[in-house]
């Protein structure tokens, strides 16, 4: 059995973060191109100018509250929108996506083992699972944003993938801001400097930072890298190391 590539699109390489529920399609059809020739896989993605901008709009976070009914719909629903364009791209690039809403195998923030199985199965079948940061319910009146960095953490302990993926739209994790100088390889423990980096509704890239030590602290090796250049996406699902932060598994 060969263990999936899971790969996380970020918002900021699906959408235009400073434009209103624009989806960068350009960019998605050329990820799409790339990924497939990638299987299996199991894809996530972020909420951009979608379900960031409708969250903050609503006032909705991470942390479960009762926030207005009207906003979880609208919310989700743009989720929803953007996932069509994403899984239709895909089909037009010969990809077999199934989209899949993180109620499927979750239940507010838990995962649902045999549930997520079964989407481990479907990747091993020839599909690809397409999942995405999503308002969730958490009991009674209150719901939660669900960040699909994450789910990441979420599928990739029960999964195992063989190669875990950030696609952001930046060249991966620098040393210093100012001078843009690029960590090219790093332990989980290592040090990152945040100052300069905007965090959205669900922590932008400290919280995909976190998410990915998380990952490597269980064992997998995790690749951040440019989704505006998705040859790295390729190259990097296929084993070798392009230009990124590798935060090495630990072993
Ligand atoms: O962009 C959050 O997912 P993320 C999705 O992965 C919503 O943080 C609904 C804001």
């Amino acid at each position: 059995m060969k263990r999936p590539v899971l790969v996380k699109l970020g918002g900021s390489v699906i959408t235009f973060k400073d434009r209103p529920l624009a989806a960068n399609i350009e960019a998605i059809d050329r990820i799409s191109s790339v990924l497939a020739g990638v299987s299996p896989l199991v894809v996530v993605h972020g909420g951009g100018s979608f379900g960031h901008y409708w969250s903050v709009k609503y006032d909705m976070h991470t942390k479960p509250a009762a926030y207005d009914p009207h906003g979880v719909s609208v919310v989700h629903e743009s989720m929803v929108a953007l996932n069509q364009v994403i899984v239709n791209s895909m089909i037009k690039a010969g990809s077999n996506p199934y989209a899949l809403a993180p109620p499927v195998f979750t239940s507010g923030h838990r995962p649902l083992p045999s549930k997520i199985k079964e989407i481990g199965a479907m990747a091993q079948a020839g599909m690809t699972p397409v999942t995405y940061g999503d308002v969730v319910h958490m009991g009674g009146k209150k719901y939660s944003i669900l960040s699909g960095d994450a789910l990441m953490s979420m599928l990739a302990r029960a999964l195992r993938p063989s190669k875990v993926i950030f696609a952001t739209n930046v060249d991966g994790i620098y040393r210093d801001m100012k001078a843009k100088e690029l960590v090219s390889e790093m332990r989980p423990d290592g040090k990152v400097e945040f100052s300069d980096v905007l965090a959205d509704v669900t922590g932008g890239m400290q919280r995909k930072v976190r998410e990915a030590f998380k990952i490597a602290s269980l064992g997998m090796d995790v690749m951040m890298v440019n989704g505006l250049v998705p040859e790295r996406i390729a190259e990097a699902a296929g084993g070798k190391t392009p230009v990124g932060t590798l935060v090495r598994g630990r072993r």
